[in-house]
């Protein structure tokens, strides 16, 4: 008997340096969904660890009640562990369903790592061991600081040229140390430059920023990703500066009238809920992608976005007769050749949904109360909707 409720995790990494805006992202992030005025039908998100949860919920209140934003953070690593629990536990679909929790690991990095040598070997040890950790997130979030890009104005290539190099040294300084074993098969493959602070830049949109990053950085975010790919098996499989994103954790405006003090608009969030749609299914996407274009190794291909099979599944349920037989088969634990073979069209057709046919899946699963569907292709919405927006644009 599978043990309940059963758990499916997605990792995210998020790069960036120091006062980049992670902790208040992962603040404005969780904080909404605490509000005593939340609403959300289909899941509630909670944090595993209480005290983490309200750590989170506290920078968030300091920052809508206090105008205040949280301390920085600079020397700390935290993995944030959320859960999605979906709601209907006890229902018809919920018994079939795949999965009843989507847990989110939520690696933030500290600034200090991408911008000063370990200062000990204890120190370098400690960032290894640390990096090890987020080796299992299909997905990275590399933040460009909007904050910079202003000052830097005129000159952004400046900027934006010392970021890029200095997370190539941060992942060189590793690389002796991650190696041992040969090339790593397990990576983040997909590598999202994201610009946060993006309320600063009222009038742009993904496609801005993206013109920016490629007139003025191109060279730049090739090196990086060739220096990624000298890390990884397959390194075909691998996709950095080919997805964009904006995003802002609230609007920070400075008032002038009297003393100056600063107002923190939470309200106005740019791109968050965008995160579990990125990280549950853009692995998936781009798995579908690769898988089509050229030959990956299966132990690649099952380390990508690993238990695609069951997201897919979940996404288009008993629409597609061959899932249920399927899922019977994984569940013997048929881990060879046959499954994997069967999956491969589940899995494309589930990406494939798109439009008016993705919406109708997702008002019927409303209707029957099939929670995990419905969440699955309301992600999937989300991500169209947010292409549609401009607030994020993945190759096509
Ligand atoms: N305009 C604007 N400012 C932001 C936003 N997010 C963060 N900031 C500002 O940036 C500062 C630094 O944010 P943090 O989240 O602490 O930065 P960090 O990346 O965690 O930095 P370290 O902890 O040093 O690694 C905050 O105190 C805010 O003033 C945003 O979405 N918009
Ligand atoms: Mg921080």
């Amino acid at each position: 008997m599978a043990k309940y409720p059963r758990v499916r995790e997605q990792h995210i990494a998020v790069f960036g340096e120091s006062g980049s805006g992670k902790t208040v992202l992962v603040s404005s992030f969780f904080g909404p969904t605490q509000e005593g005025s939340y609403k959300n039908d289909l899941w509630d998100l909670v944090a595993d660890d209480t005290g983490q949860g309200v750590r989170l919920y506290q920078n968030y209140l300091g920052m809508r009640d206090r105008s205040t934003a949280p301390m920085q953070t600079r020397f700390k690593a935290t993995t944030y562990y959320f859960s999605v629990k979906l709601k209907g536990g006890d229902n018809d679909a919920a018994k079939k369903r795949p999965f009843d929790v989507l847990r989110l690991a939520w690696h933030d990095y500290p600034g200090e790592w991408f911008e000063a040598e370990p200062s000990s070997s204890e120190e370098h040890n400690r960032r290894t061991d640390n990096f090890r950790s987020l080796l299992r997130s299909d997905v990275a979030l590399l933040l460009v600081d909007g904050q910079k890009l202003l000052d830097y104005r005129g000159e952004e290539e400046r900027y934006l040229a010392s970021l890029m190099a200095n997370f190539r040294q941060g992942l060189l300084r590793l690389k002796d140390d991650l190696l041992k074993d040969g090339p790593i098969i397990e990576f983040p493959r997909v590598w999202i430059l994201a610009l946060s602070k993006a309320d600063l830049f009222p009038d742009w949109d993904v496609d801005t920023f993206r013109d920016l990053v490629i007139l003025k950085a191109a060279e730049d975010v090739e090196r990086l990703r060739s220096t990624v790919a000298g890390f990884i098996e397959t390194p075909a499989a691998l996709s950095i500066g080919e997805d964009f994103m904006l995003l802002s954790s609230a609007k920070f405006e400075l008032k002038s009238n009297g003393p100056q003090t600063l107002d923190i608009d939470l309200t106005q969030r740019v791109g968050l809920d965008l995160v579990l749609p990125v990280a549950s299914l853009l692995p998936l996407e781009r798995r579908v992608q690769w898988h089509e274009r050229f030959d990956i190794p299966r132990k690649v291909l099952d380390s990508l976005a690993d238990g695609a099979e069951l997201l897919a599944a979940g996404l288009a349920g008993g629409k597609f007769a061959p899932v249920d037989k399927f899922l019977a088969r994984m569940a013997k634990v048929d881990r060879g050749g046959k499954v994997a073979a069967m999956a491969v069209p589940i899995l494309a057709k589930a990406v494939q949904l798109a439009g008016p046919e993705l919406k109708k899946m997702n008002e019927q699963a409303r209707a029957q109360h099939d929670y995990l569907r419905a969440t699955l292709t309301q992600f999937k919405r989300d991500l169209e909707q947010g292409v549609i927006d401009k607030v994020i644009r993945n190759p096509k």
